[in-house]
């Protein structure tokens, strides 16, 4: 008997791992989702863990959920050996509270994103894996937004475009041009972007842009928030992830004049950062959560989810990877020759 395809790699760290996340294979099994479990660790086992990841598109996976602890390495390692969209799930541990885990795993550098979730929150990790990969199945979907609590259905045959939401928070907050360059990186690799400013906006109208999302046959919703100075009654990432199947990307900002503050709000900044967010990320649901500032990742990430499904915004994003490690390259070569003179 011919097993289903599965489009959902989870893999571990190490077996004790498993335990620990036990919650996102109940959810896709719930589901009835198939998915592939793995052991691949990007310390013990980097050369194999590599190629596996590498291999992942060619043999059929639309998306990775990559759980480890500690040093986290697993998920930022995959992320950099794939063009499929990584999950990463910071693994609860013993000393640290899994703050280790999720500070190795989110603030990825400009080019290689991985959507990761709160510490241990691996039923979130699952679901947004499942939003991805079957974007375009109605009836998974269907499924998915019955869980999610969504009572209107999606009908008739979905046809999913490349289109990206992009929610603004709060934007005299924004890095202006970073944010205008991850626009227009969207806009280049050949995705349309609807941008939607919630700032004075209701309640009503944010569901009136995710019906439109929705029937545009939208792959995400970034959402750009301002960490420093939030909006009393803003709509929280919370609020998107519970009111579409539509997998959501949370970018946290924080502009250079927030931090050049004084001690105390420095401090209230970590703590509400380390503290609150990227540990619990409370009740924001399932949502790629980025690093800070990583305009760039963010987009990318949403690049990446269109590139599951057309290949030519992949092979857009293959070319981008080639440019950023060329970029690296010529950096190393010239230090051979020059040396770290010019740095001083
Ligand atoms: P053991 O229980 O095997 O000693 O592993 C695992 O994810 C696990 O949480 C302890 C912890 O080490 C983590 N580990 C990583 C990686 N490989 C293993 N963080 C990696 O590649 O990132």
């Amino acid at each position: 008997m011919k097993s289903i395809q599965s489009h959902i790699e989870i893999r571990t760290g190490s077996d004790s791992d498993i335990p620990r996340i036990k919650a996102a294979y109940q959810l896709l099994e719930h589901l009835g989702i198939p998915y592939t479990p793995r052991i691949l660790s990007a310390h013990r086992t980097p050369g194999v863990m590599a190629d596996e990841a590498s291999r992942l598109s060619e043999n059929g996976f639309r998306v990775c959920i990559a759980a480890a602890g500690g040093s986290a390495h697993l998920p930022g390692m995959t992320a950099s050996e794939t063009l499929l969209p990584v999950v990463g799930i910071p693994v609860q541990t013993s000393i640290m509270g899994g703050i280790d885990s999720v500070l190795s795993i989110i603030q990825m550098p400009e080019g290689i994103p991985v959507g990761t979730t709160g510490v241990g929150q691996s039923e979130h990790a699952a679901l947004l894996a499942a939003q991805i990969a079957y974007l375009g199945e109605n009836e998974i979907r269907n499924k998915i937004r019955a869980f999610l609590g969504i009572k209107s259905k999606l009908s008739g045959q979905i046809n999913i475009n490349p289109v990206i939401g992009v929610v603004k928070t709060n934007t005299a907050h924004f890095d202006p041009i970073k944010y205008q360059k991850m626009v227009s990186f969207l806009q280049k690799a050949g995705i349309e972007t609807i941008e939607y400013d919630v700032t004075s906006q209701t309640k009503d109208e944010a569901v009136h842009y995710l019906a439109e999302l929705e029937r545009k046959g939208a792959v995400a919703n970034i959402i750009v928030y301002s960490v420093y100075h939030r909006i009393d009654g803003e709509l929280s990432p919370g609020f998107w992830s519970s009111r579409t199947d539509i997998p959501n990307i949370v970018l946290p900002v924080v502009t250079d004049a927030d931090l050049a503050v004084d001690e105390i709000t420095r401090g209230m900044l970590h703590d509400r950062l380390i503290l609150e967010e990227f540990k619990i990320m409370p009740n924001w649901g399932a949502v790629a959560f980025m690093g800070i500032n990583r305009y760039q990742n963010a987009a990318l990430y949403g690049a990446q989810i269109a590139g599951v499904f057309f290949p030519s915004i992949s092979e857009n994003i293959n070319n981008y990877r080639s440019e950023i490690a060329s970029v690296v390259r010529e950096k190393d070569e010239r230090i051979k020759t020059d040396g770290i003179g010019p740095f001083f």
